[in-house]
C-alpha cells in the first residue's frame, strides 16, 4: 500500500494528430508533456486512446496493409522506445493507448500501464466498441471501431502501480457503469482512461454540447458511485478537419472535477490525489460487502438487450 496515500497524478491531453504527422513527432510531444507532468509532481501520467496516430476509425479503408500502418506490431518498439526511456529517466509511470496488432494477427484498441522502471505491468483491450462495421453513406465521417478492432479479451482488470490499485478502460467503456463496478469490486482506487470523442454524432442530429456533458456526467457519476479517482485524457481538436472534444479531467471520489483542461491542444493537468478520500465513501456509503444485493442484480449479467419485465 502507498502509505502516504497521496499520488501525483497527471493527465496529458493531446491536441490533433493529423494523417501527415510522423510517429516520431507524436512521441516527441508525449515526451514533452511527460516532462511537464513530472515538473508538476506527477508520478503517473495518463495519455489518450490511440495516442500515436490520428483517430483512423473515421476513415473507410479496405486494404489491410493500409489499415495496419496505424497498428503497433510490438510494444515497446523503436519509435515508442524514447518514451519508455524518458519515463525511466524521470521515474514516472504512464498509461498509453494504441492500436495493437498481435504476433498472431489479432487487432485490438489497447492500453497499457507502464511502471517507472519501464516494465509493462498491465494491458487492457477495449471491450465496448462503439460505431459500426459497414460503410455508412451520407455521413461526414465513419466510426469503424467494430470493423478494425476485435472486442477485448482481457476483461476489466486491476493492476498495482506505485503501490496503488489502478483500473484501466478506453473511451466508450467510460459510458457503461459495468466498466467501473467490475473494477471497484476488485478494489480499484483509480481508473485511468483515454478517449477520442467526435463532436458530431453521425447517427442523429445531437446538439454538440451533449458530447461534453455526457462525457463529464459519465466520469463524475461513476467516480462517486464506485469511490474512485478517475483520470481521463482526450486526444482532441480538429484532426484533418474532424473535430473531437477536449475536457480532459481528473475527478475525485466525491464526483467533483478537481482539474480540467482548458484548451484543445497538448495540455497537462495534474493533482496530488489523496487516495484516502475514497475511504469514507467505501466505508459508509458504497460499502459493497454491507449493502450490495447481487441476488437482485442477475439481469445485469444474464441479459444483453432490454427484454420483458420479470414475472
Ligand atoms: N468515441 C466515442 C465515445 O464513446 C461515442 C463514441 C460518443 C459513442 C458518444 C456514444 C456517444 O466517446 C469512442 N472512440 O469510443
Amino acid at each position: 500500500m502507498n502509505n502516504s496515500r497521496t499520488l501525483g497524478l497527471a493527465v496529458a491531453q493531446m491536441g490533433p494528430v493529423n494523417l501527415a504527422d510522423s510517429k516520431e513527432t507524436v512521441v516527441a510531444r508525449l515526451i514533452e508533456m511527460m516532462r511537464d507532468a513530472k515538473s508538476r509532481g506527477a508520478e503517473v501520467v495518463v495519455f489518450p486512446e490511440l495516442a500515436l496516430t490520428t483517430f483512423f476509425p473515421r476513415y473507410w479503408m479496405e486494404d489491410q496493409q493500409e489499415i495496419d500502418r496505424f497498428f503497433e506490431k510490438a510494444m515497446p518498439n523503436p519509435q515508442v522506445q524514447p518514451l519508455f526511456d524518458e519515463a525511466k529517466k524521470l521515474g514516472v509511470g504512464f498509461y498509453l493507448g494504441y492500436a495493437e496488432l498481435t504476433p498472431n494477427g489479432r487487432r485490438f484498441n489497447t492500453s497499457i500501464l507502464v511502471e517507472k522502471n519501464g516494465d509493462i505491468v498491465g494491458k487492457y483491450r477495449k471491450i465496448h466498441l462503439p460505431g459500426h462495421s459497414d460503410h455508412k453513406t451520407g455521413v461526414p465521417f465513419q466510426h469503424l471501431e467494430k470493423k478494425y478492432f476485435e472486442v477485448g479479451d482481457l476483461g476489466f482488470r486491476v493492476f498495482n502501480l506505485h503501490d496503488t490499485q489502478f483500473g484501466m478502460c478506453l473511451c466508450n467503456d467510460r459510458r457503461w457503469p459495468e466498466t467501473y463496478r467490475v473494477m471497484s469490486l476488485q478494489s480499484a482506487e483509480i481508473v485511468v482512461l483515454g478517449y477520442n470523442t467526435p463532436s458530431i454524432n453521425i447517427h442523429w442530429n445531437e446538439p454538440v454540447h451533449l458530447r461534453t456533458s455526457t462525457h463529464l456526467i459519465s466520469l463524475q457519476a461513476n467516480a462517486y458511485q464506485n469511490a474512485l479517482w478517475v483520470a481521463a485524457a482526450a486526444k482532441c481538436g480538429s484532426e484533418d478537419g474532424f473535430h473531437m472534444i477536449g475536457s480532459s479531467v481528473i475527478v475525485a471520489p466525491t464526483g467533483e472535477i478537481v482539474a480540467r483542461a482548458l484548451t484543445e491542444e497538448d495540455e497537462v493537468i495534474a493533482v496530488k490525489a489523496d487516495l484516502q478520500i475514497g475511504e469514507n465513501f467505501r466505508k459508509h456509503v458504497f460499502n459493497f460487502a454491507k449493502h450490495r444485493r447481487p441476488e437482485h442484480y442477475r439481469l445485469i449479467v444474464e441479459r444483453v438487450g432490454a427484454g420483458e419485465p420479470l414475472e
